[in-house]
């Protein structure tokens, strides 16, 4: 059940776990419901005007374009279900659910790319239009925990990522690094060294750095990926001549039941809390 891996990297994989039908239907669904481009943006007069950037992502039955679909295919899926009862026991929640999408770069108006030449833009939501930020947009992001999501719980919960088509090298594809999860949870930004394509270096205090593997999580249609809160992750920004755009389904799931399971076992126990760090 691929239970050894997932213990020991921190990450699996489920080959075509949702059928190709059913990814299909949730496409056409997203395609209906608005065009995907470079419309989604505000223009730079209209982003200026706005004074708060408040929920500016969707949350758990807010603002959030994922409840409008039946995703029973997910999470009704008998493999995912059994999977989850192993990891997080009988009594786990999604505590969110949301659609992801990786914009390509001719979606974005100049003043957003010259903001992120200045300094890496973490998350596009406050340049697009109110009414679009049902989802989350991002163009590249930095290796990160997601147990950063959920400060001041615990971080024993997992992510759990379906790719709902065909993600290619130049799609934005995540990158994972191994066994990273078995450092605990650790405030972003990171102590990252780059290294090889494949590899690279990784420290808690900057000082003692280890080697972590780097895999590219390519994938088809109806792939399911589960990593821990404390897997460190990322993507890389999409190459310059993509015109593709990736729209990916994101859920986070919560351990609810006291008795030790897997996850007790392979995460550190930690409430997350984020100390400052100085880069
Ligand atoms: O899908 C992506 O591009 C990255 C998503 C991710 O890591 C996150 O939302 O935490
Ligand atoms: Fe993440």
């Amino acid at each position: 059940m691929k239970l050894n891996s997932f213990s020991k990297k921190g990450i699996v994989k489920f080959d075509n776990l949702i059928s190709l039908n059913d990814c299909k239907k949730i496409n056409q669904h997203l395609f209906k419901d608005r065009k995907w481009g470079k419309n989604l943006f505000l223009n730079e007069t209209d982003f200026k005007k706005q004074k708060k950037f408040k929920k500016i992502n969707p949350g758990m039955n807010i603002q959030n374009l994922a409840n409008k679909f039946n995703l029973d295919c997910i999470e009704k899926n008998p493999t995912i279900i059994n999977y989850l009862n192993k990891i997080l026991g009988k009594k786990y929640k999604i505590v969110l659910s949301k659609f992801i999408v990786s914009v390509p770069k001719n979606w974005m108006p100049k003043y957003v790319m010259d903001l992120d030449k200045k300094s890496p833009l973490k998350n596009l939501n406050k340049f697009i239009k109110k009414k679009y930020r049902d989802v989350t947009y991002f163009q590249g992001l930095d290796f990160h925990m997601d147990s950063i999501d959920r400060k001041l719980h615990s971080n024993k919960f997992i992510t759990l990522y379906v790719y709902l088509d065909k993600v290619e090298e130049n799609m934005s594809p995540l990158e994972i690094l191994e066994k990273s999860h078995r450092f605990g949870h650790d405030t972003w930004p990171h102590y990252i060294k780059k290294n090889t394509k494949n590899s690279l270096y990784f420290s808690l205090d900057n000082k003692k750095f280890y080697k972590l593997k780097k895999t590219t999580l390519s994938g088809n249609a109806g792939d399911v990926f589960i990593w821990t809160s404390n897997t460190l992750h990322g993507t890389s920004k999409p190459k310059n001549k993509s015109r593709k755009f990736r729209i990916s389904l994101r859920y986070l799931i919560e351990k609810r039941t006291k008795k030790k399971t897997i996850i007790d076992k392979i995460l550190k126990d930690e409430k997350i809390k984020e100390i400052l760090k100085s880069h």
